[in-house]
C-alpha cells in the first residue's frame, strides 16, 4: 500500500529535515511506501524542487513519487497525512491579531482545500505556530471533516519536559513517561510532572531525593526551562528549532498511525474535557487508539496545574487584541478564547 503524504512548507528548514526521515521509513515502517507533495507558496517552491531533487538522489526505496506545486487543489489531491508546518512567522511590529489573520488566510483555504481534495480518512497534524489557532481555523474550514481529524504539535515540549527529567535524574531519558503537556506550544503551556514515572515508579520521590523543595524547583527552573527551551535554542544555536521539531513531529504522526499504550501529548479538540471549553485545540495526555487520539480521562489534576491554568486565564483576559478574524471560523464559539490563548507561539 502506499501512503499520500502532503507537507506544506516543504522548502522551510523543518521541511527538510522531514523529508528524508519520511522517505527512508522513519514515519510509516520499513514496507509502507510513500507519496510525496510537497505544497509550497511560489517564493518556496525553488527550495522545495531543489529538496525533490535530492530525494532522487538519495535513491529511497520506499518513495514512490515526489509531486512540487503551489497549488493547494494539486498539492492535497488524494492525501491522507497532512503535515501543515508552513505559516506565517510574525515580523518586525506586528500585532498578535495581524499574525492570527494572516494565518488565517494561510490555513483557512488549505482547509477547505482538504475537505475538497484529500482521502476520506485523511489526518491532519498542524505544526507551523501558531499551531493550535490554526488547526482550529484549518478544522472550521474543513466541511464535513470531523475536528478530530485535527490534531496540533505539542510533542516538542513534551520531549524536552522528559528530556530535563532524564537529565536532572540522571536515568535514561526513555524510562521517563507521563509527562504531559496541558495548554498550547506557548510560553503559557503546563508540563506536567505530577504523575511523571520513572522505571514504572512516581518520578516524586526521586526528585524530591535530588532538587529538595520540588514546588520551587518545578516554578523556578523546570517549568521556565521548558516552556523558554525555544528561545533557549534560538540563543545557543543562531536559528529555531529544526531537528528536534521534525523529530516530534515524526513521533507524533506516528503514534496516531500506529496506536499507542502510553499517554503522549497532543493538541486536539476538547469535548469539555478538565474543563477546557468545548470546541478549543488544547494540548492534554492522549492516547491513540484505532488511529483516533483519545485524552487520557479522570486524572488527577494537582493544585499547581490548577493555579498555572488561572494564571494562564489572567494573562489571557488581559489580553485585549487576538481574536481571530470571525469570518476564519464561520461562527465558531471557541474562537476568540482560542485566539487570545495561542497567538504567543513558542518556537
Ligand atoms: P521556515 O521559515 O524555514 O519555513 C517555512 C516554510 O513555509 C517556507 O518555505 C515558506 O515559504 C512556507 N510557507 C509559508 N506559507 C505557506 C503556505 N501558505 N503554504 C505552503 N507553504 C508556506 O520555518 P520552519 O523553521 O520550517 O518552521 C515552520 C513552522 O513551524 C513555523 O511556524 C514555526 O514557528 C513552527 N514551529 C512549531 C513548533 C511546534 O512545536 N509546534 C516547533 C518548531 C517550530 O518553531
Amino acid at each position: 500500500m502506499t501512503t499520500t503524504i502532503t507537507l506544506t512548507g516543504a522548502g522551510g528548514q523543518i521541511g527538510y529535515a522531514l523529508l528524508f526521515r519520511i522517505a527512508a521509513g522513519d514515519l510509516l515502517g520499513p514496507d509502507e511506501k510513500v507519496r510525496l507533495r510537497l505544497l509550497e507558496i511560489p517564493q518556496g517552491l525553488g527550495a522545495a524542487e531543489g529538496a525533490a531533487l535530492e530525494l532522487q538522489d538519495g535513491a529511497f526505496g520506499l518513495l514512490e513519487h515526489v509531486e512540487v506545486t503551489d497549488d493547494p487543489a494539486v498539492g492535497f489531491d488524494g492525501c491522507d497525512l497532512a503535515l501543515l508546518v508552513g505559516a506565517r512567522p510574525r515580523g518586525p511590529g506586528m500585532e498578535r491579531g495581524d499574525l492570527l489573520a494572516a494565518n488565517a488566510g494561510i490555513f483557512g483555504p488549505q482547509g477547505a482545500a482538504i475537505a475538497a481534495h484529500a482521502a476520506d480518512g485523511v489526518r491532519v497534524t498542524v505544526v507551523g505556530n501558531p499551531a493550535n489557532t490554526n488547526a482550529l481555523i484549518a478544522a472550521a474550514s474543513a466541511g464535513d471533516v470531523p475536528a478530530e481529524r485535527f490534531s496540533a504539535l505539542t510533542r516538542l515540549d513534551e520531549n524536552r519536559a522528559r528530556a530535563q527529567l532524564s537529565e536532572t535524574l540522571a536515568v535514561p531519558v526513555d524510562t521517563v513517561r507521563r509527562v504531559p503537556i496541558w495548554g498550547n506550544h506557548s510560553a503559557t503551556q503546563f508540563p506536567d510532572v505530577s504523575h511523571a514515572t520513572v522505571g514504572g515508579r512516581p518520578a516524586a520521590e526521586a526528585l524530591e531525593a535530588i532538587v529538595g523543595d520540588v514546588p520551587t524547583w518545578l516554578d523556578q527552573t523546570f517549568i521556565p526551562r521548558v516552556a523558554k527551551r525555544g528561545a533557549e535554542i534560538i540563543r545557543v544555536r543562531g536559528s529555531s528549532s529544526v531537528a528536534s521539531a521534525a523529530n516530534a513531529t515524526i513521533e507524533h504522526v506516528r503514534d496516531w498511525v500506529r496506536g499507542t499504550e502510553e499517554w503522549t501529548s497532543a493538541g486536539v479538540v476538547s469535548h469539555g474535557e478538565y474543563g477546557v471549553p468545548e470546541g478549543l485545540i488544547s494540548s492534554f495526555p492522549v492516547r491513540s487508539v484505532d488511529g483516533e487520539w483519545q485524552i487520557v480521562e479522570g486524572l488527577e489534576v494537582s493544585d499547581r496545574a490548577r493555579a498555572h491554568r488561572r494564571v494562564g486565564r489572567r494573562a489571557r483576559r488581559g489580553a485585549r487584541r487576538g481574536a481571530i478574524p470571525r469570518d476564519a471560523l464561520k461562527g465558531h464559539r471557541a474562537g476568540s478564547e482560542q485566539g487570545r490563548m495561542d497567538a504567543g507561539g513558542a518556537r
